[in-house]
């Protein structure tokens, strides 16, 4: 005798939705979970050092007779303004940008025999996500282009042998609000470094021009010191160089991941939680779960193409989608096939080709947990 057994359904949009959300709770809990430990082991540490700070104060009070003589004494108090002290959250009453969903379309290669980009360094006050206070981003727009309301940089596209100008003025009127020093670094370059990304004051502005010679996916960021605190504070994007003789497909996206470390409200960003690579918010193209929200759509069996930038600047990416493989990624120069992830290193990218087979909902997240709960999630709809 036989048996026979049943061929596995595909999900349906509902399961997807479900297994989505399940996933979510799990790394909240989890999330939380480590939130706690983290609060008791700085408690554990802090009861430590007191206990220690108390017996050596009551030793030296005996040495001293002071005890014995049974006047009154004085122990330090180790509450407000001890190293426990919690900085409060001054409200911020300010302007703050109105969100605007950045379109995830790949921009097209400018026209002429130069690729031009004029870029233009902003200091801003936006959400990053829906339920964090507003806070002050640096950012880059490009010939034009502004993400604000978002904490997103324009991405720039040229094709491999391209020769690029690059014009970048560090706050080309006050409407940009720049406050510090800034420069631009370009991993697509091959350039010295010293003469070309070059730090410069506020309203002034450096040019330069190289030939892009090797397709990919590569970062662009301002590399003035503290380099941490300006990537950290949103100076991050990319730059595509299409390689010679790319298949066409459908669609082609971009996608470039970021941290945010806010600081106080409509502030500066936060030095010392960057230091410990704790960021509040993970997001892709500049606002958490911005695509998951109003998703991207497609056709279902369409062919597309995602460039995938890890802005960082400090926390590894692994970019997933839910409910397909990828056919084909080109990662850092490294061709593959028949992928569940990406996985990319602060300032790696690259693209990955895929089709979304039947009409539903795809969600794709960096399949690092812990930052898919603090905002980098999107969903492509397939129809
Ligand atoms: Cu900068």
């Amino acid at each position: 005798m036989s048996t026979v057994e049943e061929p596995p359904k595909d999900p349906s949009l509902e399961e997807l939705e479900e297994l989505l959300r399940a996933e979510h709770e799990h790394a909240g809990e989890l999330e939380d979970r480590t939130r706690s430990l983290e609060a008791m082991e700085a408690f554990g540490a802090f009861a430590g050092v007191a206990a220690v700070i108390g017996l050596v104060i009551v030793v030296g009070l005996l040495a001293t007779g002071v005890l014995g003589k049974g006047k009154t004494t004085v122990v330090h108090d180790m509450g407000a303004g001890g190293p426990m002290a919690v900085q409060k959250a001054v409200p911020y009453t300010g302007p703050v940008e109105a969100y605007k969903r950045p379109d995830p379309t790949l921009p097209a290669v400018p026209a002429g025999q130069v690729k031009t980009f004029n870029i233009d360094v902003f200091e801003h006050v936006t959400k990053v996500a829906a339920d964090q206070p507003p806070t002050r981003v640096w950012s880059y727009g490009v010939n034009g282009t502004f993400f604000r309301g978002t904490g997103a940089s324009t991405p720039m596209v040229v094709d491999q042998g391209d020769m690029v100008r690059i014009r970048m003025h560090n706050g080309s009127s006050t409407a940009m609000h720049v406050e510090f020093p800034h420069s631009i670094d370009f991993h697509s370059s091959e350039v010295p470094p010293e003469k070309m990304f070059k730090t410069i004051g506020g309203g002034q502005t450096v040019s330069f021009t190289f030939r892009a010679k090797h397709p990919g996916v590569f970062m662009y960021h301002c590399a003035t010191d503290p380099v941490l605190m300006h990537t950290g504070s949103g100076m991050v994007g990319m730059m595509v160089v299409k390689p010679k003789g790319l298949p066409p497909v459908d669609h082609e996206y971009w996608m470039t991941q970021q941290e945010y470390y806010i600081g106080q409200p409509g502030g500066n960003a936060d030095m010392d939680k960057m230091q410990a690579m704790k960021p509040d918010v993970v997001a892709f193209n500049g606002y958490a779960d911005q695509y998951k929200k109003a998703p991207i759509v497609v056709k279902a069996g369409e062919r597309i193409r995602v460039y995938a930038m890890n802005a960082g600047p400090s926390i590894w990416s692994a970019f997933h989608v839910i409910g397909t493989v990828f056919d084909r990624t080109t990662i850092e120069g490294q061709t593959g096939h028949d992928a569940q992830t990406v996985n990319l290193a602060p300032s790696q990218g690259g693209w990955m080709d895929f089709t979304l087979d039947a009409p539903g909902v795809y969600p794709f997240l960096s399949h690092s947990f812990a930052t898919m709960t603090k905002g980098a999630a999107g969903a492509f709809k397939a129809t």
